[in-house]
């Protein structure tokens, strides 16, 4: 039997970034296809009748094609066990994708070919390199007209002030592509129209002196040049700096013709790290400890459940073993831990450091909880959260159904999506939804609909800045401006919404001794 030790370090655990529509989703889906995880890829944004990515499991993001909330993806290849964490691009649900990053030891980030950096790949990548981890580039979407490759590198190191070193060079692009120079072999595996993307293709490989028949002389004078520009231009490769998140190995491709993963895939996993310690503790520790980064529910019809994923920081989960729960202040039995599939689960007896688990959540987890063997004193921390910035007056439609929109709207705020408040002394009868980016209140009435069965009406509201009241006071007898509104949390804390930071300076010059928060800790 494999030693803890060996186990541990098989394992790699990387989240997949960028700004939307870069091929996160299909790049996801291709590594899937050549690890063997499943037989046939889907098409991202395919007709209705088409399969779907296997990634972007909710109804919503079958229908728009795009990803709303974080995959966790496990699958078995050559020795490794993988664990990848899909996550969306757009801005309105980077909560999720921060928080998901929390869970991985590295990133790929993927860039469109044509577009190079953009916004939210910038924050994303700050995310990265604020932790140090490792940062592997795919440059995407070569089957299109793409920017000149010395480009793309230079704005990388530009703008990152990071080290980049190109592990294989592309050969065209757009009609001209006609495959990828690989650097270290100095093997040439030529693209293609063949791959049409469903299915696992090995390229074809050939070297600078045989590839005249696939490879048009002008190409190949522009490959040879590069080449020699490539091996003078001075970059060098340092493993050490890889390792810290200074020097990203940048591999190029099309994930939608299944060009240049299967490459990317095992480069990536000889260069990537085993799990990395967190708060110092060795993920080689014998005693379990995990923190929860995400909560859904619902994913699977077939189970309407919550599930809490865990991150796996030290040791070996034992499925009979009970542990500790640090912020519940309990032994508990993890039920039905689980290793996912999308939304696709397997129940499991043990699982590792490194590994993303779930486990069923009967309501006690809270978004960045630990759960640890009782012998390890320790408690995770750095989960971020966001402050909400829009803010709707959300009720039900038929006053029938107060038991499911109750139901459903804390669940989905549990999760950690949106945020839930109301007017003191009145119910939940119509409740104050506060998000981060605007479309979350599109994926909130879908999903009230579409898993409790509840339609919603919904008010927007003019606030854009909340704040916890920190001290003892009488709220009612407060100085404020007449469009500041007090409301309270599901936990009964007390806050203000206001419309304007303007209106905030106002709340504390003209009130004594009142303190604001801008988050709730507990
Ligand atoms: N031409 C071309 N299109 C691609 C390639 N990779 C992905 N696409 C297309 O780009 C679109 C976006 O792809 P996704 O994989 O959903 O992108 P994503 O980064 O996961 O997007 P979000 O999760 O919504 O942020 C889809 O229409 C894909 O078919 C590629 O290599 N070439
Ligand atoms: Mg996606």
């Amino acid at each position: 039997m494999a030693s803890l030790q060996e186990e541990i370090s098989r394992r790699r655990t990387f989240a997949i970034i960028s700004h939307p529509d870069a091929g996160k989703t299909t790049l996801t889906e291709k590594l899937l296809l050549y690890g063997g995880a499943i037989q046939q890829a889907g098409s991202v944004k395919g007709k209705a009748t088409a399969k779907h990515a296997v990634s972007d499991w909710m109804e919503l993001e079958k229908q728009r094609g795009i990803s709303i909330t974080s995959s966790v993806l496990q699958f078995e290849y050559e020795g490794f066990c993988i664990n990848i964490l899909d996550t969306p691009g757009h801005q309105d649900f980077s909560e999720d994708t921060y928080r998901t990053l929390m869970a991985a030891d590295s990133a790929v980030m993927v860039i469109d070919g044509a577009k190079g950096i953009e916004p939210q790949t910038r924050k994303l990548f700050k995310v990265c390199a604020m932790r140090n981890i490792p940062i592997f580039t795919f440059v995407n979407k070569l089957d299109r007209d793409a920017r000149d490759p010395f480009d793309l590198m230079e704005e990388l190191e530009n703008e990152f002030g990071i080290g980049t070193y190109p592990m294989n060079w592309p050969i065209g692009s757009g009609r001209d592509f006609k495959g990828v120079y690989v650097r270290d072999s100095k093997n040439i595996l030529a693209f293609s129209e063949s791959h049409r993307g469903q299915d696992r293709i090995k390229a074809t490989v050939y070297n600078m002196d045989n590839c005249d028949e696939v490879i048009p002389s002008r190409l190949k004078d522009k490959l040879t040049e590069d080449v020699e520009l490539l091996d003078g231009a001075g970059y060098e490769f340092d493993y050490e700096a890889v390792k810290n998140g200074k020097l990203t190995p940048v591999f190029f491709g099309s994930a939608l013709n299944n060009f240049g993963v299967e490459e990317f895939l095992e480069q990536f996993l000889k260069l990537t790290t085993s799990p990395l310690a967190r708060m110092d503790i060795d993920p080689a520790t014998p005693a379990f400890s995990a923190f929860v980064f995400k909560i859904q529910a619902n994913m699977n019809k077939a189970h309407r459940d919550r599930i809490a994923f865990m991150r796996i920081c030290s040791g070996k989960f034992l499925r009979e073993s009970e542990y500790y729960h640090v912020q519940g202040n309990k032994s508990i039995r993890l039920a039905q831990p689980q290793q996912l599939m999308a939304s696709d689960r397997a129940i499991i007896d043990e699982a590792y450091a490194g590994d993303i688990i779930g486990v069923f959540d009967p309501g006690i987890f809270s978004i960045g909880d630990t759960v640890c063997d009782k012998s390890l004193n320790v408690k995770y921390e750095g989960i971020p959260t966001f402050a909400p910035e829009h803010f709707a007056a959300v009720e039900r439609v038929d006053t029938m159904k107060r038991k499911q929109f109750e139901k459903g709207i804390s669940q989905i705020a549990q999760e950690g999506a949106i945020q839930i408040f109301h007017e003191p002394n009145t119910g939940y009868e119509e409740v104050i939804v506060g998000v981060v980016g605007v479309l979350q209140f599109e994926v909130l009435e879908y999903r009230l609909k579409s898993e409790y069965g509840v339609d919603i009406r919904r008010r927007d509201l003019p606030f854009e800045v909340i704040r916890w009241i920190d001290c003892e006071t009488d709220i009612k007898s407060l100085n404020l401006t007449s469009d500041t509104k007090w409301v309270r949390d599901f936990r009964d804390h007390d806050l203000l919404l206001f419309t304007s930071e303007w209106c905030v300076r106002w709340a504390l010059d003209k009130n004594e001794g009142l303190k604001l928060k801008e988050f709730s800790h507990d």
